[in-house]
């Protein structure tokens, strides 16, 4: 079933989301500095530079709640981690579950599947749960979806990112989260392969403001709704200046007139044990 819900994270049909998983993922010493380390740094960005939706882990969900909830910023929550601690084939396990999200205000969540990896059918399992789960409470699924482990050469290759473009619509996801390798072409019939669900690119290590500007014009000619995008953000000397450019592209317009549009969730805390 398709969310009805989408419109809750998109403004005109196009998404703009700030993701703050990394510190889970990568690890402060990786991405941190002493503005970035700080959540609330976050949460002033997304809701001065206009984003349709921050994504973060349940921890900062709970900790930061009253400041996302005022921030008006639409909630997504990541429901499952990893940590860049762990060697062998990747696997991503749930960390919190779809009530836990609703109930701390989250109108989305969002789910990392590492397609190849040997660990794959596990994480399929897991995934068709929390799916489940998110229809009967009508939160929309943007799923993260990147080749990886022994058997992936080439994760960003052509094959790769249709491939796991198209995993995004045959597991039934809302919107796919792809990596962007550098060619339009290439992402263009990832956006194909995709069908009714709709993509979005992650920002990658962070380049000089011209280049990743570029990138994001490129994704968007692709045919791509938007962008979840990260370090290239909150690492940047100016990071609501450069989501002022990301804006102007993404929606053709920079104003945030309509951005107070956007319905959010409210946290239902006492439900939280
Ligand atoms: P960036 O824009 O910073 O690349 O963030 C996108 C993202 O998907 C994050 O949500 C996630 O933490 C990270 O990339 C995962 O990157 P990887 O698994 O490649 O280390």
């Amino acid at each position: 079933m398709v969310s009805k819900n989408l419109g809750r994270i998109m403004r005109r049909g196009r998404a703009m989301f700030l993701a703050y998983d990394q510190g889970l993922e990568h690890g402060p010493d990786s991405d941190f500095d002493d503005r970035n380390v700080d959540p609330l740094f976050i949460i002033n960005i997304a809701k001065k530079g206009g984003y349709t939706g921050v994504v973060f882990h349940k921890g900062i969900a709970e900790r930061y709640g009253e400041e996302i909830e005022k921030s008006g910023v639409p909630l997504i929550i990541k429901l499952n981690g990893r940590t860049g601690l762990r060697k062998g084939e990747p696997i991503s396990k749930p960390v919190c579950s779809v009530e836990e999200a609703k109930a701390l205000g989250a109108v989305a969540v969002g789910y990392t599947l590492y397609i190849g990896s040997a660990l794959e059918g596990e994480m399929f399992e897991d995934f068709d749960e929390i799916e489940n789960d998110a229809r009967k409470l009508g939160l929309p699924v943007i799923t993260w979806i990147y080749p990886r482990g022994k058997a992936v050469k080439n994760d960003v290759s052509r094959k790769m990112i249709s491939y796991a473009a198209r995993t995004g619509l045959e597991l039934g996801a809302d919107i796919v989260k792809l990596k962007y390798g550098g060619n339009r072409g290439d992402l263009k019939w990832a956006v194909e392969s995709a069908g009714r669900t709709k993509v979005v690119v992650a920002g990658g290590v962070k380049k000089g403001d011209k280049k990743f500007l570029e990138q994001v014009r490129e994704i968007m000619d692709a045919g791509c709704v938007g962008l979840a995008v990260g370090r290239n953000v909150w690492q940047n000397e100016d990071p609501l200046k450069i989501s002022e450019e990301i804006r102007k592209i993404i929606f053709g317009r920079s104003k945030l007139k309509d951005s107070k549009k956007v319905k959010v969730g409210k946290r239902r805390d006492k439900k939280i044990k």
